[in-house]
């Protein structure tokens, strides 16, 4: 496998609205983020992933653009944009930007002229249909609940939005719409960023049957109708060869419906098209058959063969990425381990998986604090249009949604985007002001600032480990073997090359397990209690990193 900086990377994400508010009117915004650099690089990350920053309305926080070449006015000017790359730069960091471009905001100048006639020139950049029997063109549901097609009373036709209304998708069949797109890169290249995180974009190209639904269940539906569409390969290809390829610069697309089948479609090495994807396997692994607010309790052998599968498909072919979460899904701490009585082994035991798998790593605003999913009380202080169109079709259904919240509090993106906690003061130090979302009333006791002076905190051992992945590149482009794949409880799996090898052991379960491997010749490096010893007596919890000599 060829070297690159991107593959020996660490990313951090950064959810703009929630990490911090500099001018106090309740919502976060990039002075924020520039007063925080110096903590950012001083967790030894090297590329800042940046959520959307753009014009938008905000029915969907930013993923909805209204225009890609500017910023967004809660968070600053194009001036403070310019700062922030420079501080980011200076530190000998990277930045990373989303690229929304699968639809646009209706708001978009493009959307507002496109539905003003059939004949005008924007019309064919969205994707516009007559009706049948009197409904929509086809049965497809959207993302976020009811019909994927919205009826546009001016022309008296449908146009497709695969997320909310008001986010219509593109027409990526149209020439004109992957010039605009192309140009869009170039000129945020120009600016000098270091490349993108692609936002749903399997979902770019679009089947020309427009056919009705086959399968029910969500999840297949993506696989089966939206995702990978006929000419996705085309596309990429096409923006590769003419903007890509000409930077040096990462991009990583993000992929519902890419299975295994697909992966190395979008990232082998020989395909020039994207560097990596995140896949949403193991990110589905815990919704039963209704779905992300049906959830149900996921299985560490099936979350394994997970990570085993991928691994084993992308080996010397294409490179992977290694999440756990981010500022759609809940707090990985609450949904894959245990966030109350070991919540600190827990929230170590997940950054030491991060940080010694196959695949560059990405690690989300909060989680290195150790940051849980929040339960608010009730209806109203939820924020997300996901969740609250939820909370609807509750109610259309005659329900309450007061009585269903426990799903919300389990799997609701509001989880990953509370204010981030960086201090006891009101509102976890976000903002002097009511901020747009609470904040987890938590933050008394998970906060930057205690956990800068514990010697032992989340935040210093996320330090450490990063630092450890840094120093040994066996962690980075080593093989990876998984050893007692059926195990319940232990995840366990060897990393080496040539002149060295791990041995990593960590116990998922609230219980102590003996886990009996027979391997000599160990010495530890990483672990998460303190009294920790060189065996295999795992406590609940317990992490292990062994250098094996042989
Ligand atoms: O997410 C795409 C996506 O697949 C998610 O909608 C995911 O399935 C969902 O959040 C699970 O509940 C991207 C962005 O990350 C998300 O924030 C946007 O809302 C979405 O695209 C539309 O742009
Ligand atoms: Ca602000």
């Amino acid at each position: 496998m060829t070297k690159t900086w991107w593959k020996e990377a660490v990313v951090y994400q950064i959810y703009p609205r929630s990490f911090k508010d500099s001018n106090n009117d309740g919502v976060g915004d990039l002075q924020g983020i520039i007063q925080k650099l110096d903590y950012i690089k001083s967790l030894g990350v090297d590329v800042i992933w940046l959520c959307p920053v753009y014009k938008s309305p905000n029915d969907d926080n930013g993923y909805d653009i209204s225009d890609y070449r500017d910023i967004m006015d809660e968070f600053g000017t194009m001036a403070d944009f310019d700062e922030l790359l420079a501080g980011i730069h200076q530190r000998g960091m990277k930045l990373l930007m989303d690229l929304v471009v699968n639809h646009s905001s209706d708001e978009h100048e493009w959307f507002e002229e496109s539905r003003k006639s059939k004949d005008n020139p924007y019309r064919d950049y969205y994707i516009w249909k007559s009706g049948k029997n009197n409904g929509p063109p086809n049965d497809w549901e959207a993302f976020f609940g009811g019909s994927a097609w919205q009826y546009d009373a001016t022309t008296e036709e449908y146009y497709l939005h695969l997320f909310t209304t008001k986010q219509p998708d593109l027409n990526w069949e149209n020439p004109k719409v992957r010039k605009e797109v192309r140009d869009v890169v170039k000129f945020w290249f120009d600016k000098g960023i270091d490349g993108f995180r692609m936002d749903v974009i399997s979902l770019i190209s679009k089947g020309p049957e427009y056919s009705d639904m086959v399968s029910n269940v969500f999840e297949e539906v993506i696989q089966e109708q939206y995702a990978n569409g006929p000419r996705i390969h085309e596309f990429l290809k096409e923006l590769n060869t003419e903007v890509l390829s000409k930077y040096d610069i990462m991009t990583v697309g993000e992929g519902p419906g890419i299975t295994l089948d697909h992966g190395l479609d979008y990232v082998g090495e020989d395909r020039a098209e994207l560097n990596m994807v995140f896949h949403f396997d193991h990110m589905f692994l815990d919704m039963g058959p209704g779905g992300k607010f049906d959830p149900q309790p996921y299985s560490l052998v099936e979350f394994k063969n997970i990570f085993n599968r991928w691994d084993e498909k992308l080996k010397g072919k294409g490179w992977g990425s290694i999440f756990l979460d981010n500022h759609d899904f809940p707090r990985m701490v609450s949904r894959y381990a245990n966030d109350d009585k070991y919540h600190d082994q827990s929230a170590k035991l997940l950054a030491t998986l991060l940080m010694t798998m196959r695949g560059t790593p990405y690690v989300y605003q909060g989680d290195e604090i150790g940051m849980t999913n929040v339960a608010f009380p009730s209806p109203e202080y939820y924020r997300d249009i996901e969740t609250l169109n939820y909370f609807k079709s509750l109610e259309s259904q005659g329900k309450n949604p007061q009585d269903h919240l426990h799903n919300v509090h389990k799997m609701g993106r509001d989880n990953a985007r509370t204010p981030m906690q960086w201090n006891k003061t009101a509102n976890a130090g976000f903002s002097e002001a009511e901020p747009w979302i609470q904040a987890n009333p938590n933050y008394e006791f998970i906060n930057v600032e205690d956990a800068e002076r514990g010697k032992y905190s989340i935040l210093n051992f996320y330090r450490k480990v990063i630092q450890f992945r840094k120093e040994n590149s066996t962690l980075v482009y080593g093989d990876y073997e998984s050893i007692e794949n059926r195990h319940e409880q232990i995840y366990a799996y060897r990393r080496w090359d040539e002149t060295h090898e791990f041995l990593v052991v960590l116990n998922f379960s609230d219980q102590t397990v003996d886990f009996n491997a027979i391997i000599t010749g160990l010495e530890l490096l990483i672990y998460n209690y303190g009294d920790a010893t060189e065996d295999f007596l795992m406590r609940p919890w317990e992490a292990k990193v062994f250098r094996v000599h042989d």
